[in-house]
This record gives structure tokens, sequence and C-alpha cells, in this order.
């Protein structure tokens, strides 16, 4: 084996591993296996409150946002009637409406036991395909507003979370939703309206 062989080789390898920790890496989201930030039990119900400018309507399983806020978003809730759910001030898939201008300090936690999760805001609204984290003209053009890190289950009272801050600056109708293939397909989305 020549000299050149062996550079080609190794070269290809090295190829190959880039591209195995990438995906691992991507897969991961936040790099989840390598130290993401968590909440505990004790950290994330302190989170769950409600703040003045916020109304929660559960008659109507909508939210009303008037004022800048933080809102905790848990994806995968265990007592909710489905998986894909996304729980919010005790709601599942709840229509959020905000007032124009509004920013919303959105702290996103993975509660669930056995599954990835994300939370994205697009402009895009259902039905969504099994992949509706790949747009058709390619990754990254299906109307996402924001990053989709996959936060991995919740681990030995471990709860992964990132935290989101959005500024509503368009009136319309956006949606969020979870971008782990099948899962906003299986209906864990949810609409926001933007009101002026
Ligand atoms: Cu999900």
């Amino acid at each position: 084996m020549n000299g050149y062989k062996i550079a080609g080789i190794a070269g290809v390898l090295f190829l190959v591993g880039v591209l195995i920790f990438s995906a691992a890496y991507y897969y991961n989201g936040n790099g989840a296996h390598y130290g993401p930030p968590y909440l505990t039990q004790s950290q994330l119900e302190s989170l769950n409150v409600t703040d003045s400018g916020v109304q929660a309507s559960p008659a109507d399983s909508t939210i009303y946002i008037n004022s800048s806020t933080d809102l905790l978003v848990m994806a995968g809730p265990m007592n909710a009637p489905s998986m894909y759910s996304f729980e919010i001030l005790g709601m599942f898939n709840p229509t959020l409406v905000i007032r124009d201008g509004v920013t919303v300090h959105f702290t996103v936690v993975n509660i669930d036991t056995d599954s990835y999760h994300n939370f994205v805001i697009s402009s895009r609204g259902p039905p969504y395909p099994y992949m509706s984290g790949m747009g058709s003209m390619g990754f990254g053009s299906y109307g996402f507003m924001t990053s989709m890190n996959f936060l991995p289950p919740q681990s030995s009272g471990h709860f992964y979370y990132y935290n989101l801050t959005y500024t509503f600056s368009q009136p319309g109708t956006f949606w969020y939703l979870c971008t782990y293939p099948g899962h906003a397909e299986n209906g864990m989305y949810g609409k926001i309206t933007v009101d002026q």
C-alpha cells in the first residue's frame, strides 16, 4: 500500500467519523448527552405560575397574552389524552392569543419519560407530514421562525429544557409544533394568533 492510499483511507474514515458525530450531535439537539441544562422537579413546579397579563381560559382552551411574560411549556405530559401534547398552564395544545409586539420567554421542558420533543414556531399550519422538520425545498424552508433543538426524555429526576425568547411583531396566524418525526403529524401542535 502506498502513502496516497493510506492517506485516502484515513481521509475517508475521518469524514465518516465526522458525519456520525454530526448526526449524533444534531439528533441530540443541545448536545443532549453532553450535559444539557435540566430542571429538578421542585424547580419545575416553581416555574408553573401565571404572570399578570396572561389569562388562561380553559373553557375555550385558549391563553390570552397581553403583555410580555414568561411561559412554561411542558412537552409530552404523561397525563394527557395523547402523548403528542404540549401542556401550558394546565391545558393541552392550547391556542395562544398574543398581542402584537409582546415578547414571550418560553421555557420548554421535556417531561416525557420516553420520547424526544422540541418546540418550534412556524408560519405553516397543519396538516404536517411525518417529517415535519423537512421542507419540500430542503431543510429549514418549512416556515420555521425559531430553531429546532431536540430535548431528551426526563431521566433520574432531570427535566431537560431550553429557553426561547420570541417577540411577536407581526399580526397573523402562526403555529407551534414538535418536529420530531411523526409528532406534529399526530397532533403535537397548537395555534398562535397575533392580534393588533
Ligand atoms: Cu414531540
